[in-house]
């Protein structure tokens, strides 16, 4: 088998992104579901290192931000065992909430400073997650992990971000629920953005091989960033924030048929999932296919077309 990775499979139980408990239970939904089998059925050598646990915290009550310290502790611990586990291999992150890209994204960072080379962001959400804890409504913060590695004011009390991720080093793709102050945020940016209008009327390979090809041109890592509610709620009913009018089983599995086609992909989170509100595990079990897609499952060998 081509293209053999050392998958590195770490759980973040970390609920502390959003008011709406259960994606703690992710991690072992996801070892239930068995993630580790599927990866290694595909030729890969798989280390399960168990779960990360956030730096010790003290709660305090906030008016509107929910857990904000125990959100700064899962950060520091997620970046420090980010990093560590990309010197070893691809890490892929069993969540919990998307909070916990405020610490892989870091890391990932930290770890492509250290390697010399850009690191590239891939964001397939329903939402943008451009938010600072100032522009926030919800007070979530699993909203705000791209304001916050980009260098975003406001966050005050996270570990300091030194050196932000470019804005063209970032695309979104699968936008179907953007608050006012993100869009307008976001829009002086250069940020690729792709909503599901574009994907309608283009698809959804042209605009995701246009950044693949920026990243390998640049000779990049990438973090892929998988949340549940990139997909339509009929496939993936179990996430907190389900949002009509998602991608399809087909789409999904597309997205990471190129990322392996790729080669580019060098860490990956999986969140979102929320098990408490899954249906007979088919949410777990579908983001573990479309992560087996990632790691070079496919119906047929077929040349890699250009899109
Ligand atoms: N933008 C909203 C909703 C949201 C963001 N991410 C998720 N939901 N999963 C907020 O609360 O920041
Ligand atoms: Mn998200
Ligand atoms: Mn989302």
């Amino acid at each position: 088998m081509s293209n053999q990775q050392n998958c590195i499979l770490l759980g973040v139980p970390l609920d502390s992104g959003k008011r709406r408990r259960g994606c703690l239970m992710g991690p072992d939904a996801y070892r239930t579901a068995g993630l580790e089998g599927a990866l290694r059925d595909l030729g890969h050598s798989v280390t399960d290192r168990g779960n990360v646990a956030p730096a010790p915290f003290h709660a305090k009550e906030h008016e509107k931000l929910h857990a904000l310290e125990e959100t700064i502790a899962w950060t520091e611990s997620l970046a420090a065992a980010a990093n560590a586990a990309m010197d070893d291999g691809l890490p892929i992150f069993m969540g919990g909430d998307h909070a916990l890209a405020l610490g892989t994204v870091l890391g990932a960072m930290r770890h492509a400073e250290k390697a010399g080379r850009p690191l590239f962001v891939l964001w397939l959400d329903a939402h943008t997650d451009f938010h600072t804890p100032q522009t926030s409504d919800s007070g979530n913060l699993h909203g705000t992990p791209l304001g916050y590695v980009t260098g975003r004011e406001g966050f005050d009390g996270f570990p300091k971000i030194e050196t932000p991720l470019p804005h063209d080093n970032i695309a979104m793709i699968g936008l179907r629920s953007v608050d006012a102050l993100e869009r307008a945020a976001l829009q002086e940016t250069t940020v690729t953005y792709v909503d599901m209008r574009e994907i309608d009327e283009s698809g959804i390979a042209k605009p995701l091989q246009r950044f693949l090809d920026k990243v390998e041109a640049a000779g990049g890592m990438l973090h892929v960033s998988l949340d549940v509610d990139f997909l339509d709620p009929s496939v993936a009913p179990a996430v907190g924030t389900t949002v009509p009018g998602g991608a399809t089983v087909r789409e999904g599995h597309l997205v990471m048929e190129m990322l392996h086609d790729s080669g580019l992909m060098t860490s990956l989170d999986l969140v979102e999932l929320n098990p408490f509100l899954d249906e007979r595990g088919r949410t777990a079990q579908l983001m573990v296919d479309l992560t087996a897609s990632a790691f070079g499952r496919r119906v047929f060998d077929r040349p890699t077309r250009a899109y």
